[in-house]
């Protein structure tokens, strides 16, 4: 039996997958949520997702009734970006500023003045961005002088919970390429970054490839958790990676397209290359020897959970009455309302936005309101826009010639019925759906299996492991539509951009 282990933001879940690949169990832990101080802040606490880790952990081996002894290794995934700050004797310095934490504009604009914008793209094989871990790191060092300088090492979010089960300071190659620390071509910490800007190598943890075994749980913890001391803990994967795996994204021409907090566009490359506008991510795959490009979108499923804590206190009181998924019942209005939502449009910049405008200052807006729209139209134009945000990564593979023959939907939103329809038909492509929906979770277990040698390699897992569910073809009518309607949202953003930016500086003024 192989655990994988998702630290996720809204919790972390751990899943058992058998020799054949199969589910065996599964149980998620959720977190405290994440505190949102400022405007474009986002903390969280890494005891939390420790603690949520060992509760995962025996949640799952009690589900499946078996003992800790049988779990042969153990592969971990999870929110990228963060950054985790440990003292000389390892406690934790600060709440980590996690991936969608967009505070660090002055630090971003730092980096590229001391390294130079073109050098840092040439070095990490992507622009640095306010979501990336360097730039939060610097802020520490340019706010909390008093915190920065008791840092000893720098972790990612994973890469906390593998040193609380381990006792070691590891990561891997596709979560260290998150950080702007990481030469992505040549898969090791990049020298470069690291003298231009004066930092500390000794900091690092040490880099493996995501199956390469980086430790084993050990004695002080196997009581804890309920695992046996000695079992393998591999690299694993930062939680699109590993999700991709679990998808089988592990060869050209088959691309993902996630719906979990964030929303991420993936896909799967033999050789490096990567955007010269740096819109979308050129990082290291899970893969050994590969690589993945990925747009992503702040706040996809966010956006939509967003409307649900702030509109949908009745969804919430009649789901609680009828054991009914308030958000079946939020998205059952969206289905009355036709294509483009009589032309109401939606831009999910709630968190400002990576792809295509890089853009910390970006900001949500509805477009097009009159007094004929309902409820049903915002929420219609919700999912709308997310999947408009997606496809400006899909426009953005096409630029780059990356070749897109099937997209599998993922992430929690994929299981919408609805939301799958309104994807295909928004992309205008075949949208595929697989047995296993476990994603990140489900490829941190096949990373174990194969840092075992279950298998032979991971594409081999993928082929072994990962079977087609259905698929859903987009309707031309619909797809007609929304091709018109995407041209507007396009030109949306850019048409207010400047005035984006003129409330973030009044934003600056007022907390201050
Ligand atoms: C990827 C990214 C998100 C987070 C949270 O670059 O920021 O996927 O990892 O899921």
């Amino acid at each position: 039996m192989w655990l994988g282990l998702d630290i996720g933001t809204g919790g972390t879940r751990a899943l058992l997958v058998d020799e054949r690949g199969k589910i065996r169990a599964g149980h998620t832990a959720p977190h405290e949520d994440m505190r949102m101080e400022r405007p474009l802040w986002a903390e969280q606490r890494p005891q939390d997702w420790w603690d949520a880790a060992v509760k995962a952990i025996r949640g799952v081996l009690a589900g499946a009734k078996i003992s800790g002894r049988e779990v042969r290794g153990v592969g971990l995934s999870g929110q990228m970006h963060g950054l985790v700050i440990l003292d000389k004797d390892d406690q934790v310095i600060r709440p980590s500023l996690i991936w969608c934490d967009q505070r660090s504009q002055a630090q971003v604009e730092y980096i590229n003045r001391t390294v130079g914008g073109a050098k840092v793209l040439n070095y990490t094989a992507n622009p640095v961005l306010t979501g990336f871990t360097l730039p939060k790191l610097l802020w520490v060092r340019d706010n909390e002088p008093e915190n920065y300088a008791r840092v000893r090492k720098m972790l990612l979010p994973k890469d906390y919970v593998r040193f609380k089960l381990t006792g070691e300071y590891a990561t891997e190659v596709s979560d260290a390429s998150g950080t702007a620390l990481f030469d992505v071509v040549h898969r090791e910490w990049s020298s470069q970054m690291i003298e231009a800007l004066a930092l500390d190598a000794s900091i690092l943890p040490k880099c493996h490839e995501s199956a390469e075994e980086t430790g084993a749980i050990s004695s002080s913890i196997a009581g804890l958790t309920g695992l046996a001391p000695g079992t393998p803990v591999v690299g694993g994967g930062g939680d699109q990676a590993a999700s991709a795996v679990g998808n089988g994204i592990v060869e050209l021409g088959v691309i993902s397209c996630t719906l979990g907090t964030s929303g991420v566009v993936f896909a799967h490359m033999d050789q490096v290359t990567y955007d010269p506008l740096g819109r979308v991510h050129t990082f290291c795959h899970a893969v050994p020897g590969k690589w993945h490009v990925m747009g992503v979108t702040q706040s996809a499923g966010l956006s939509l959970r967003w409307f649900r804590e702030q509109f949908g206190a009745m969804e919430a009181w009649y789901a609680g009455r009828t054991a009914e998924d308030p958000y079946d019942l939020i998205i059952r209005e969206a289905e009355k309302i036709p294509p483009g939502s009589d032309g109401l449009i939606f831009l999910p910049y709630l968190m400002g936005e990576r792809t295509p405008h890089l853009d910390a200052h970006a900001r949500g807006m509805w477009f097009g309101l009159t007094a004929a729209h309902t409820r049903g139209h915002m929420i219609r134009s919700i999912l709308e826009g997310v999947a408009f945000s997606l496809r400006d990564s899909l426009e953005i593979f096409k630029e780059l010639q990356i070749p897109v023959a099937q997209i599998r939907a993922s992430g929690g939103g994929s299981r919408s019925a609805a939301w799958r329809r309104i994807q295909a038909d928004i992309y205008g492509k075949q949208l595929v759906t697989l047995q296993e929906s476990e994603g990140s979770a489900f490829g941190a277990a096949l990373l174990a299996g194969v840092g075992g040698k279950i298998y032979s390699s991971v594409e081999e897992s993928a082929r072994q492991a990962i079977h087609l569910r259905d698929q859903v073809a987009p309707q031309p009518a619909n797809s007609r539509i929304y091709d018109r309607v995407y041209q507007v949202y396009q030109g949306l953003y850019p048409a207010v951009r400047e005035f984006a930016h003129r409330l973030a500086e009044l934003d600056t003024e007022t907390v201050e």
